[in-house]
């Protein structure tokens, strides 16, 4: 699981210093079974953790915001506690004493944290990071204020499982802009809006979530009729995901928010009663081709870099686990033009320059080929690694003198394929990871690749 410090991360969207980050794209699901959260991982579904075991008592709504916090709040406390997003350690504690059981949480770019109040009639508003009191907003409208959300405009979005309505508001001038799914909902509590300011409302009375446009309120469908025991929190991820909580059922649903189609279930076993969820916002997305690989893709950690443009100073570092298909994503807030590598542990580095993240956006495309044959991980494929395979010659995982990096091709032995695969890149070398004057093997820098120009380009201009 992540080791990151958020603080770290935050620190160095400002200072470009270097940190070290462990973390893939997550999803946390407030477990009211055991007063816990609850972490998985946002591809596999596989569970990443519990968290805020022994601070929570009754937590409901859960938020992500794209420094790495995650705001829980706490139903019978009234209060509001900020974790670590990426290890879990709490942070600290607020709102006690302007709280009436809190339901649903956001929180916006500006780390501002808005909170349905149920047992007021109001969503009440705090600065996330020092906890200081901003105010309520929305008042007078919502007999149960249930579900609160964002859209990327500024609107927010209140869903009232009394009154069965979900009303929008100007977030800024907090001014009220109508409401949505009047006739429609009858009993809203989970509501989220996607990447595509698509607005999603779980009707508890109904059992399903009803979409409907964020930009005039038209209704635009149903999903998930039927599937959950019983309903409770939405959340949609940056890929139009939509993922429901089945309190009753002890899972999280996941569907495609355009056609509606079931995409599995996340936490069967391990999530006992979900309440809200929040998913990832904001980072990067693309691919990973591991070339002339024959092993299961994700089992390699491949480690991507954040670099200040034209230079090795890397700002943020994430090791991430592939998909099946080689696809991989993380959270960053980093904003501004950057260059991002990608090293796995027998493959060369490659970097793809200039890449402009928003942070407020997944930034997708970043798609690499790593060429394989670095059997001792320095970035440059000579001498060194056909000795390496030399030592593993024809050895297996029993073999004592085994190196599963020895085994290029990741058949499961080490032989004359691997030994091919080192010959046919032979002298190639990867984008630099250090500055010149250390680097281990100057004499290998790529000279006279003929197929890989990308690399010989960065060669070039770093
Ligand atoms: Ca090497
Ligand atoms: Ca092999």
């Amino acid at each position: 699981m992540a080791t990151i410090a958020w603080r770290a991360a935050a620190l160095a969207a400002c200072l470009g210093v270097a940190v070290s980050a462990v973390t893939a794209a997550d999803i946390y699901v407030t477990d009211l079974g055991d007063s816990t959260v609850k972490v998985f991982d946002q591809f596999t579904g596989a569970y990443g953790g519990t968290w805020g075991a022994g601070f929570l008592t009754t937590p409901t709504g859960i938020a992500l915001d794209n420094l790495g916090n995650l705001f829980v709040a706490d139903y019978s406390k009234g209060t509001v506690f900020r974790f670590n997003a990426f290890n879990g350690n709490y942070e600290g504690s607020f709102g006690t004493g302007f709280l009436n059981g809190p339901y649903g949480l956001a929180v916006d770019l500006n780390e501002v944290v808005y909170v349905a109040n149920s047992g007021g009639d109001d969503v009440v508003r705090f600065n996330g990071l020092t906890g200081d009191y901003m105010g309520a907003i929305a008042t007078g409208f919502a007999q149960f204020p249930a579900g609160v959300a964002l859209d990327q405009t500024g609107g927010l979005y209140l869903s009232d499982a009394f009154g069965g309505l979900v009303f929008r508001f100007n977030s800024e001038n907090e001014l009220y802009l109508g409401y949505l799914a009047g006739g429609f909902a009858l009993e809203p509590i989970g509501v989220s809006v996607d990447p595509n300011g698509v607005v999603d409302v779980y009707d508890a009375a109904n059992n399903q979530i009803l979409k409907f446009k964020s930009t005039n309120g038209l209704y635009k469908g149903t999903l998930g009729s039927g599937f959950a025991v019983s309903g409770f929190g939405v959340a949609s991820d940056q890929n139009a995901v939509e993922y429901l909580a089945d309190i009753d059922g002890g899972v999280v649903d996941l569907f495609d928010n355009e056609t509606g189609r079931y995409m599995g279930q996340y936490g069967k076993g391990t999530v006992i009663r979900p309440a809200f969820i929040a998913a990832p916002a904001a980072g990067l997305a693309g691919a990973v081709i591991l070339q002339s690989y024959l092993g299961d893709v994700t089992q390699v950690p491949v480690t991507i870099e954040i670099r200040n443009p034209g230079t090795t100073t890397v700002v943020q570092s994430v090791t991430v686990h592939l998909s099946p298909s080689g696809t991989f994503q993380f959270s960053s807030a980093l904003a501004g033009t950057y260059d991002v590598a990608a090293k796995a542990s027998h493959w060369l580095r490659q970097r793809i320059s200039n890449v402009v993240l928003t942070g407020t956006t997944y930034v997708t495309g970043l798609d690499f080929s790593l060429i394989n044959g670095d059997v001792n991980g320095d970035n440059t494929i000579n001498l060194a690694d056909l000795i390496a395979i030399s030592a593993a010659w024809r050895s297996t995982p029993t073999s004592a003198n085994w190196n599963p990096n020895a085994d290029v091709n990741g058949d499961g032995v080490v032989n004359l394929a691997d030994w091919i695969i080192v010959a046919q890149n032979w002298r190639k070398s990867g984008d630099p990871w250090r500055p010149r004057a250390e680097a281990v093997w100057p004499g290998d820098r790529v000279t006279r690749c003929m197929t890989c120009s990308f690399e010989l380009t960065n060669q070039l201009t770093n």
